[in-house]
């Protein structure tokens, strides 16, 4: 299916009032066999479009998710005038976000076949990452084994009543390949995710609320939308360099030790300073008079 984003973009819109496209230039972000991209207020909703299949990550959907976050990447600088405030990850089809790797395809890899089709979704995983602008997983429906993963690597999952999450791995013979070993932990805790991976279990929103895996539970798909999209709203009236630099500054830290993570935060606040939005927020403080910040 084209990509419908570049129909919907329109220079002129604003988020809460605010002109967040920064003098932007309409990126190209490419097409794609299996995602539909759709960029509308400095939001771009990038939707994995099997539903046939829930969603499931074949090797196509890895590799077209590759290409879209490297195109995503190259959109997201003041140089280009960040087009891209924000980005919601989510699945057609109203019944799965994602459904996990693609069972059919992984049958008849080889270990080494298997190997490469885990990195693959391993760098795919850590653009989302290193990307400076928030991505948030809007899960609507089966979240499982590489689906939940995928959800991980985005800053936080905002879900729908209809939400299910799992591992379910173990069911198949396998375990969690798409970073699920790590960063499922760094999320909810060592116990609770050992008891998840080694059970297979599925747990319902409210129970992935409790733990921790979902920020927001929301009632229906269109409200789930809805908060997404305001949030992504609200973070886009701040310094975009900021947020990138503390996206950057937390994930750079994660998992290290206090004094490395310090380090990585010395140096994003060193970063800061570069910046004309940092001179303009502080000085507009000073004045009693609201940033306006250029996103340079
Ligand atoms: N892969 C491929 N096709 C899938 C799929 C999947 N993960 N999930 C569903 N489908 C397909 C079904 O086969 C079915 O296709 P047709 O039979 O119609 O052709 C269609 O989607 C609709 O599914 P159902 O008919 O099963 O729908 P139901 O409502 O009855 O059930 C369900 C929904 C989500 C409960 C069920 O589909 C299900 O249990 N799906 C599998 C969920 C699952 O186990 N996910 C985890 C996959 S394992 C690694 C790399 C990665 C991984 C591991 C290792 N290495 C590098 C070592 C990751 C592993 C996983 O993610």
């Amino acid at each position: 299916m084209e990509p419908r984003w570049p129909l919907a973009w329109d220079p002129d819109h604003t988020i809460n009032g605010e002109d967040v496209t920064m003098n932007s230039t309409i990126p190209d972000l490419g097409s794609y066999q299996t995602l539909e991209l759709d960029l509308a207020d400095g939001v771009l909703t990038l939707t994995v479009n099997r539903p046939e299949a829930l969603n499931a990550l074949s090797q196509q959907v890895v590799a077209d998710l590759w290409k879209a976050f490297t195109a995503i990447q190259d959109s997201c600088t003041h140089d280009a005038g960040w087009p891209v405030r924000g980005v919601i990850v989510t699945g057609a089809g109203g019944k799965a976000f994602v459904a996990g790797a693609d069972i059919r395809e992984m049958s008849s890899m080889d270990p080494e076949a298997a190997s490469g089709y885990g990195r693959s979704m391993h760098a795919v995983t850590l653009l989302i990452e290193k990307l400076p602008v928030p991505v948030i997983a809007a899960v609507d429906g089966f979240a499982l084994g590489g689906g939940c993963e995928f959800a991980l690597a985005c800053d936080f999952i905002y879900a729908s009543e209809a939400a299910q999450f799992g591992q379910p791995e173990v069911n198949l013979g396998l375990v969690p390949g798409f970073g699920g070993s790590v960063r499922l932990p760094q999320r909810v805790g060592l116990g609770p995710a050992r008891e998840l991976i080694y059970t297979g279990r599925r747990i319902d929103a409210a129970a992935a609320l409790r733990l921790g895996l979902v920020n927001r539970v929301l009632p229906t798909r269109e409200a789930l939308f809805d908060a997404a999209r305001a949030t992504l709203g609200e973070i886009a009236g701040k310094a975009p360099a900021a947020v990138g630099l503390a996206k950057q500054s937390i994930t750079g830290a994660t998992g290290r030790s206090t004094a490395k993570g310090l380090e990585v935060e010395a140096e994003a606040f060193r970063e800061a300073f570069t910046t004309e939005d940092m001179r303009e927020g502080t000085t507009a403080f000073l004045e009693k008079r609201k940033a306006v910040f250029a996103g340079k």
